[in-house]
């Protein structure tokens, strides 16, 4: 399970309609800036996703961006810090969300959570 989340990427760069930047290198993570831009690794890709402009947790650090998903709006969060996007909630426009998280040993994105706001 993770074409769902990951549609919102954009699919192909060279189409050039993404918001994200494509960074054709190998997917390490960027030099030097402990708490920058936000990042997302999709198969051998990195996608710069911008800087963290919302504070999820309230703790005085922004983790967190938004983006326009296929079905409603995509959360991207990085929950440690490490600048890596490991939380994507995906709130749909009839209420319902779904998150998934990433699986550091699999590079898996799992299923966690699921339901509606109220
Ligand atoms: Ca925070
Ligand atoms: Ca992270």
């Amino acid at each position: 399970m993770d074409s769902e989340f990951l549609a919102g990427l954009g699919g192909d760069p060279d189409e050039g309609d993404s918001a994200f930047v494509h960074h054709a290198a190998a997917p390490t993570p960027p030099d030097g800036d402990v708490y920058g831009n936000l990042w997302i690794v999709e198969n051998d890709r990195i996608w710069d996703l911008g800087p963290a402009d919302v504070d999820t947790d309230a703790d005085g650090v922004a983790d967190s961006l938004t983006r326009p998903g296929p079905n409603g709006l995509t959360v991207y969060t990085d929950s440690d810090r490490d600048g890596q996007v490991d939380l994507i909630t995906e709130v749909h426009r009839d209420g319902g969300f779904s998150s998934a998280r990433l699986d550091r040993a699999s590079g898996e994105w799992v299923a966690t959570d699921s339901g509606r706001l109220e």
